[in-house]
């Protein structure tokens, strides 16, 4: 089915300061190279690319205790989350380019000044809702939820760059899917407050299709409120998606990223996604075209892209 929204607008995010690899800046640029934006005009969506974002540099962006890059981080998210707010607004479909994971804390955050009654889904090898207290490498991709839940705040202190941000959502609005290398302050609050984790141990144990209904029964037991999906192409086996900052053994595969998509399109209640982590750099010229080409059949499964076939509503037999 159709998603609720009916346009999808495509927004890039050429943004890497959240961790220290360069090349994630160029993940937009590669998946529009691929293909992207035409390989969604397939489908019955009308399609606005809003380009990419501007990032400002901010020269000796000394570190926030343990966190790196903290305003370049905060001003870049200032940024994301005031035109992906005036995306979802326009009632587009928004569809965010990293980008690192970082890009998610204004994206959610510009999601929900939008849609406050949203939840999300995190597809990722990693958990990334360390605190600044928590976090062993003070990378800002492995921290994004920390800043957005409100369950968190009291756990640390403000961090520079960030003073425009106040946490929008609950714990218990998230869901994740693919874990399995999450750090010993995450696991803490996952068991701590509850929070529906999905790991690649479950997927073994369950199956993709028990955990796809539990997940979204779990998130939104009466199935009424707006998704994020925030999806790390780490969450893809390394084997898939070769060109990322940090693969780990034993991820999902290309089936089991191709099913969650369509279940979460099978909703009609995406309103925005995040695709990240995809970098260009990491890797040979083989192994950029074969992330980009994984990274593009899953996504294009949210739009209505079916496995079994596809006509658009518009589509005529050809008839004597
Ligand atoms: N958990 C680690 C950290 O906090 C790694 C996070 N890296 C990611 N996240 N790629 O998706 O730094
Ligand atoms: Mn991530
Ligand atoms: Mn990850
Ligand atoms: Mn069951």
């Amino acid at each position: 089915p159709r998603q609720a929204r009916s346009k999808v607008g495509i927004l890039g995010i050429p943004f890497s300061k959240g961790q220290p690899k360069g090349g994630a800046e160029m993940g937009p640029e590669i998946l529009r190279r691929a293909g992207l934006v035409s390989r969604i005009k397939r489908f019955d969506y009308q399609v606005v690319d809003h380009g990419d974002i501007e990032i400002e540099s901010i020269p000796g962006d000394k570190p926030d205790g343990n966190v790196k890059n903290p305003r370049s981080v905060g001003r870049a998210n200032k940024k994301i989350s005031d035109k992906v707010a005036s995306i979802v607004k326009s009632k587009e479909l928004c569809l965010n380019l990293g980008g690192d994971h970082s890009i998610a804390i204004g994206s959610i955050h510009g999601h929900c000044r939008a849609e406050p009654g949203l939840v999300v889904v995190w597809v990722d090898a990693h958990a990334d809702i360390n605190t600044p207290l928590s976090s062993p490498s003070g990378n800002m991709h492995g921290m994004p939820l920390s800043l957005l839940v409100k369950e968190l705040a009291d756990r640390f202190s403000p961090v520079e760059g960030f003073d425009w941000c106040k946490p929008c959502i609950h714990v218990r609005d998230i869901v994740y899917i693919g874990l399995r290398d999450v750090d010993e302050g995450e696991r803490w609050i996952i068991d701590q407050f509850g929070i529906p984790a999905y790991s690649m141990q479950e997927i073994d144990k369950m199956g993709i299709k028990e955990v796809m209904h539990h997940a979204l029964k779990n998130l939104d037991p009466n199935g009424t409120r707006p998704i994020h999906l925030s999806f790390d192409v780490d969450g893809l086996d390394p084997t898939i998606t070769p060109s990322t900052g940090t693969p780990v053994l034993g991820g999902l595969n290309i089936r089991e990223g191709q099913y969650i998509m369509e279940e979460l399109a099978n909703t009609g209640r995406l309103s925005a996604i995040d695709i990240v982590e995809v970098n260009p750099l990491l890797g040979s010229e083989k192994d950029n075209m074969v992330t980009a080409e994984t990274t593009i059949s899953v996504i294009e499964k949210c739009f209505g892209s079916k496995r079994g076939g596809y006509y658009p509503a518009s589509y005529v037999f050809p008839s004597l």
